[in-house]
């Protein structure tokens, strides 16, 4: 029979031999046969604890209290020793290079549809010999509505619900500021197209304080309606369909005399006013048009204000909202899409 003493020095250098045992060993299998040999019910440490019950009641506490400390130190060298090889086997896995591996396939940025559809519109115009111009949107009151015959007070001001930086600043509501700009600075005769960023005091489901419009004009001796018609008539081929039907309607605008808006037969019916399946065309609302823009001749008294000569000069100018006419051209139903930046939407346009 052993004394506790004896016990208690068998017990601690269980601790010494499965470090080395656990030394040795080198894959998960070999831990296991070491957990057995050790820990396991048949084991070297059940071995010790078997001589427990013959010894004197007064060492029995002492000695139970050290073979769960040395229980407890076993299983922790055994899990170390586990987490040890299994970083050790990732590690090789990852120093092992694959090449047969596919590659991560980045993100690509798509180009959004005001953007297509502006690039479109410019290119269109380019094409037809007209230049394109930009310029500040933060605009001066003269830029903005006094040069294109919109002085103080004049009621066509409440048109424009604007956005005021001072008394005499604004952020620009419309691009004929940078028209006005061109004018001041070359003379005629003169073709140029204007895309940016517009603000208006507006928002609700069919108006966003900022949209993108494009403006164009030419300026040119005996310019006429019928270079108007034949041009804009020509874009709106170009842009939606050549068998689209092209309408001119009369309209009112301050810098233009006369004026018209354009429209086209309806993107979505064709013109019929119904689906087909007979039921009422959502986008024409029945009518069997869409309108697409707004134009007319240059009115004289902005030709004054620039310092051209009206009775020398004539032109025409027009103005069209970008995303109106991507609504048009794509079938998108909700002016909110354009400015969410949701991804479902945006990745359709390669
Ligand atoms: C100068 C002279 C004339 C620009 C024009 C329109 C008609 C027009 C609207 C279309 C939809 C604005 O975005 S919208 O709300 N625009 O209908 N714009 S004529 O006429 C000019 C511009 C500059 C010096």
């Amino acid at each position: 029979m052993n004394s506790a003493g004896e016990i208690s020095k068998n017990l601690k250098s269980l601790i010494q031999e499965f470090e080395k045992t656990l030394g040795q060993a080198s894959s998960l299998q070999e831990l296991e046969q070491a957990r057995v040999d050790f820990l396991g019910r048949k084991g070297r440490l059940a071995g010790v604890m078997s001589q427990l019950p013959g010894l004197p009641a007064q060492d029995k506490p002492a000695i139970g209290r050290l073979s769960n400390e040395v229980k407890e130190s076993l299983n922790n060298l055994l899990s170390n020793k586990i987490s040890d090889i299994q970083r050790k086997s990732q590690e090789e896995k990852l120093s092992v290079f694959d090449p047969s591996i596919p590659g991560r396939t980045p993100d690509t940025g798509t180009i959004h549809p005001v953007t297509r559809v502006t690039d479109d519109i410019c290119s269109i115009f380019v094409k037809l010999g007209f230049d394109i111009v930009t310029g500040p949107e933060v605009e001066t009151d003269f830029y903005n509505f006094e040069a294109l015959n919109l002085p103080p007070g004049h009621p066509a001001r409440d048109m424009q619900d604007t956005l005021y930086i001072s008394e005499s600043v604004v952020l620009r509501t419309h691009t004929s500021p940078l028209q006005v700009r061109t004018m001041l600075k070359c003379r005629p005769p003169l073709a140029a197209i204007a895309p940016g960023k517009v603000y208006r005091r507006d928002s609700d489901l069919t108006h966003t304080p900022m949209f993108h419009q494009i403006e164009g004009f030419l300026v040119d001796t005996n310019v006429s309606m019928a270079d108007l018609r034949g041009t804009l008539t020509a874009f709106a081929h170009e842009i939606f369909d050549p068998r689209v039907c092209v309408r001119f309607r009369p309209s009112f605008f301050p810098f233009t005399e006369p004026s018209a808006e354009v429209d086209i037969s309806c993107v979505m019916c064709k013109g019929c006013g119904r689906s087909p399946r007979g039921e009422p065309c959502r986008v024409c609302k029945e009518t069997g048009w869409v309108e697409i823009l707004g134009c007319g001749m240059i009115d004289p008294a902005v030709f004054e204000k620039v310092g051209y000569d009206p009775e020398k000069y004539t032109g025409f100018a027009f103005g069209l909202g970008v995303e109106r006419v991507a609504m048009l051209k794509y079938g998108i139903g909700d002016l909110r899409m354009f400015f969410e930046n949701d991804l479902r939407f945006l990745n359709q346009f390669v």
